[in-house]
């Protein structure tokens, strides 16, 4: 039984040190520039049906990096989130419809401006309220680090409102329409085309604050030479009509989807066709999600499973490392951990983290810190005596520990291990946050495309379901294997 664990353990450490490697010798090859956008910011950038990002923005990156002989990856990421990775040098430029402010101005490196803008404020289209004033003692939905939050921030004291952030528009906008909030601040151009595409949020007022320009933008100083591409490119592509081509092609669409065509809308509402006309778009999530699992449960359980031996070890020092690790990774939140690796590290170590490889870094250092701290009170749970007994038979410490300890305290662990694997595999929609498109953010972007929360909703946790049945009868499965 042991053997069969140690065998799978090493077949399994084998694949996945063979993973990591994959990631990076596809990164190495490549010279290529990793832009971010939002994650859902229509008409600028949005998911289609087939899981594809599409929209304003987009368009005219790919234009302008085909003409301008750029390699490039977009990266769609909440758009605070996105902005900062660009400052640490995660990312080396950002198109998200991001407004050219005097303050970004200090930090960011803008392109010519492309698109006009300005900040409006929203409320639900049963709302009475319209005028600011009557916004008095209610809550306002701003999205985190954007340029209308910003500008509502400069008005909240006059106009006495509570704010409440989110990361993305569609869950800002959502909570108006649910009446959580009672406004929302953005964009014009971004609220327009949201309303008319059928958004349940009404505009009370035409006066436009700040008005201003789109720009793309990089890291002060930093990729000059893409900044100038875009620059040329942009200049070429509103000069022979492409970007005019591009920005009709969005604003025509909606005009076309909110004149209404109920029939299609009636269709797309149910739950199965909803799932049908997305399903490349689950597919995506539902793979990245089993990877993302499948990964940080073997590194986690590996790396648990080591804690849990050094904190049951003779050596004093190995167990104060393992209980200090113990002692720092559980007490870290998921998000927190996410952020300072993917985030953070980047500031000071001048490196580049991909996505997935920081999130199975903080799944494996947070469940590993778990699953250290119940393999440690496994191993102290076999009774001292048999340690005692296989140690005056002439075995080792390592040689009793490895063939009569670890055995017994093993069989111990398996259900704190079925139970670990398990929140690993819901953990992973954490993950989200610093830009991995798992399951849960595919959700996100689906609602916010198709405005059926209750049933894009409901279709997601059926899935999480379905997995979590699935993990739970191969755990089973395994343990009926250990404990033969
Ligand atoms: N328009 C926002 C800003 O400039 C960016 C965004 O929400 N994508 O702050």
């Amino acid at each position: 039984m042991f053997k069969f664990l140690t065998r799978s353990f090493s077949f399994l450490l084998i694949f996945t040190l063979f993973v990591p490697f994959v990631f990076s010798a596809a990164d190495a090859k490549k010279t290529t520039y990793n832009i971010t956008t939002d994650v859902t910011y229509p008409p600028f950038e949005f998911q289609k049906e087939n899981g594809q990002y599409t929209g304003i923005d987009v368009e005219i990156i790919h234009t302008i990096a085909k003409r301008e002989g750029f390699a490039m990856n977009l990266k769609p990421i909440s758009f605070n989130s996105g902005a900062q990775m660009v400052l640490s040098g995660q990312m080396d430029a950002i198109i998200a419809g991001m407004s050219i402010t005097p303050e970004r101005q200090k930090v960011y490196d803008f392109s010519r401006p492309y698109y006009r803008t300005g900040v409006v404020w929203a409320v639900s289209s049963k709302s009475k309220i319209k005028n600011l004033s009557q916004l008095r003692g209610q809550t306002v939905a701003l999205k985190t680090g954007t340029a209308s939050a910003d500008y509502a921030k400069s008005i909240q004291k006059k106009y006495g409102f509570k704010v409440s952030y989110f990361n993305d528009s569609n869950t800002m906008y959502n909570d108006v329409v649910v009446g959580n909030s009672a406004a929302t601040f953005e964009d014009l151009p971004v609220m327009q085309y949201a309303i008319k595409n059928g958004l349940e949020l009404r505009i009370p007022s035409s006066k436009v604050a700040n008005a201003g320009w789109y720009g793309f933008a990089v890291k002060k100083g930093k990729n000059r030479a893409l900044l100038r591409a875009f620059n040329k490119g942009l200049v070429a592509i509103q000069k022979d009509g492409t970007y005019d081509r591009i920005v009709k092609k969005y604003l025509g669409q909606s005009q076309k989807h909110y004149s209404g065509n109920s029939a299609s809308d009636a269709k797309s509402s149910g739950i199965w066709s909803l799932l049908v006309s997305n399903w490349p778009g689950f597919l995506s999530g539902i793979i990245k999600t089993i990877q993302l699992t499948v990964v940080g449960i073997i590194l986690a359980s590996i790396w648990g499973v080591l804690l849990g031996v050094c904190g049951v070890a003779e050596l004093k020092i190995l167990r104060a490392f393992s209980k200090t690790v113990i002692y720092i990774f559980r007490g870290l939140p998921l998000l927190v951990l996410a952020f300072f690796i993917y985030i953070g590290l980047p500031h000071v170590l001048d490196i580049k983290i991909p996505a997935f490889i920081a999130g199975i870094i903080t799944l494996t250092l947070n469940e590993g810190a778990y699953t250290g701290a119940f393999v440690r009170g496994g191993f102290e749970a076999v009774d001292k005596g048999q340690m005692e007994a296989a140690r005056s038979n002439g075995l080792t410490y390592w040689q009793s520990m490895y063939h009569i300890v670890m055995p017994q305290g093993i069989r111990i662990m398996v259900p704190s291990f079925v139970n670990q694997f398990i929140i690993t595999l819901k953990d992973t929609s954490i993950l989200q946050a610093i830009g991995i498109v798992e399951l849960t953010r595919t959700g996100n972007l689906i609602v916010a495309r198709t405005q059926q929360g209750f049933q894009i909703w409901a279709i997601v946790a059926l899935m999480y379901l379905v997995m979590i049945t699935l993990l739970t009868w191969l755990s089973n499965w395994v343990q009926s294997k250990v404990k033969a």
